[in-house]
């Protein structure tokens, strides 16, 4: 009989979920950084193991809202966390938990939701011992379905997070295609892959104002090529700047690793232009955010 499981992957910004999401799925679905609110839209991630179909929901991390694009990125959060099978929360086991975050795991416990609270970089840690007050200070406020200490870096642990999500899997028909993974266009696949670049490279505030749209994606008709091309959106002429770098370095650097990442990804080789526009205080309008797709409201 077919099985599935239905879970969303919340806590704070940076604590490794979209690594999980990517380390579950076995492919790189979701752009990952060092940055803080690298998610911006819930992304959905597919893995069948057997007769068990997993959904899994990423989502925006938990942050103090900056703007108009947080709250939607914080609205999305509380979307995603009904109407599923299990939460898988999130934690740097190296930082301490936020009031927001405890707000969030007491509505999911009044809501009987099953919680697996997931304690990410324990690489991180000098000493294992310091795991534990960690888990007692956590499980005195909270009540969890399941505790468990991971590495997605190292791959530590990751194969018991999904055995413990297969055991709450339930009969069900599978919702999608077995050989589908994510349900995230190619277009924007390829350009998430261009604003992860982007977010690594760039520091201070400029990369949190970016938006990358791709406008075209082609394969050509004579040779094995795929051509794309990308808009970069930042929110102010200075920022464009800075972007294309000093005669171009910066534009070129981080063109060249996304083109590299989109060949491994798409199998073919790839012809990458991309274009720098400003769009000015983009994340304070709702009209921007929302053709930008990062709102469907
Ligand atoms: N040391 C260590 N770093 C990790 C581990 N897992 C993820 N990271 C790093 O943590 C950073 C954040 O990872 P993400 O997966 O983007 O985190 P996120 O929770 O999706 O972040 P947001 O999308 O901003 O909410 C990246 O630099 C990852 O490489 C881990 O197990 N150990
Ligand atoms: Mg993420």
């Amino acid at each position: 009989m077919p099985r599935t499981v239905f879970v969303t992957i919340a806590g704070h910004t940076n604590a490794g979920k979209s690594s999980l999401l990517n380390a579950v799925v076995g492919e790189k679905i979701a752009s990952v950084s060092s940055k803080p609110q690298t998610t911006r839209t819930r992304i959905t991630g597919i893995r069948n193991i057997d007769d068990v179909q997993m959904v899994f929901f990423d989502t925006p991390g938990l942050h103090k809202p900056v703007n108009k694009l947080s709250e939607h990125m914080l609205d999305t959060v509380k979307e995603s966390v009904s109407d599923i099978d299990a939460v898988v929360f999130m934690q740097d086991c190296t930082r301490k938990i936020s009031s927001q975050e405890l707000d969030l795991l007491k509505s999911l416990n009044a809501s009987k939701m099953p919680v697996i609270l997931v304690l990410n970089k324990i690489d991180l840690l000098k000493n294992k011992d310091e795991l534990a007050p960690v888990i007692a200070d956590l499980t005195s406020k909270v009540d969890f379905h399941a505790v468990i200490p991971v590495s997605v870096k190292e791959d530590n642990g990751v194969d018991i997070v999904i055995d413990e999500l297969i055991a709450l899997s339930e009969e069900s028909v599978h919702y999608f295609p077995d050989d589908m993974i994510t349900d995230q266009p190619e277009k924007v696949l390829a350009a998430e892959m261009i604003r992860e670049k982007l977010l690594e490279l760039l520091s201070d505030e400029v990369p949190h104002g970016i938006a990358v749209g791709v406008e075209e994606m082609s394969e050509r008709e004579d040779k094995d090529i795929l051509d794309i091309s990308a808009v970069i959106y930042c929110e102010r002429e200075s920022h464009k700047g800075i972007v294309i770098g000093k005669g171009g370095a910066m534009l070129k650097k981080a063109s060249t690793a996304a083109r590299l990442e989109l060949e491994d990804f798409f199998q073919i080789k790839v012809n990458l232009k991309c274009w720098v526009k400003v769009k000015e205080d983009w994340r304070n309008r709702e009209g921007l955010i929302r053709s930008f797709g990062l709102s469907d409201k």
